[in-house]
């Protein structure tokens, strides 16, 4: 998991190794994730910020974004296909909300990881401590 981390450091420039991920599976195009940010106050710096980054495998689905607190009629969409990676960085998680859409799909089987900064994370964990995480 380490060498993947470190992977994905090289691939979206990151300053730092993620210390983090995140595992979701779509079984199918039924499966999807509402609207939401990522905001929660475990993942951003001392500026407010935040960087994520999502690679996505197996079946394409629509990746939508939108502001926050407006009608989701109001968001923007792309396709994620397999070997994508898609970067959320900067305030995005404050402003705006993104979804995975239900249906858009061939029907097969969807993957997505994303490589996450803790900033509080727990000591006790082996990603953190081999991120060597000063954050
Ligand atoms: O599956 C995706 O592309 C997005 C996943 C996501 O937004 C999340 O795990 O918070
Ligand atoms: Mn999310």
């Amino acid at each position: 998991m380490y060498v993947l981390c470190e992977q994905i450091k090289a691939l979206a420039n990151l300053e730092n190794v993620p210390n983090a991920i995140n595992f979701n599976d779509y079984d199918g195009k039924t499966h999807s994730l509402g609207f939401h940010s990522d905001d929660e106050p475990l993942f951003p710096d001392h500026k407010g910020e935040c960087e994520i980054v999502s690679l996505s495998l197996g079946a394409m689905r629509e990746f939508k974004i939108k502001k926050k607190y407006v009608s989701e009629s109001t968001a923007k969409s792309t396709p994620l296909c397999n070997g994508d990676v898609l970067i959320m960085r900067g305030k995005m998680q404050q402003f705006f909300d993104h979804a995975v859409a239900p249906g858009f799909s061939d029907g097969g089987r969807r993957i997505n990881l994303t490589f996450r900064f803790v900033r509080k994370a727990n000591s006790k964990c082996k990603l953190h401590k081999m991120s060597k995480a000063n954050y």
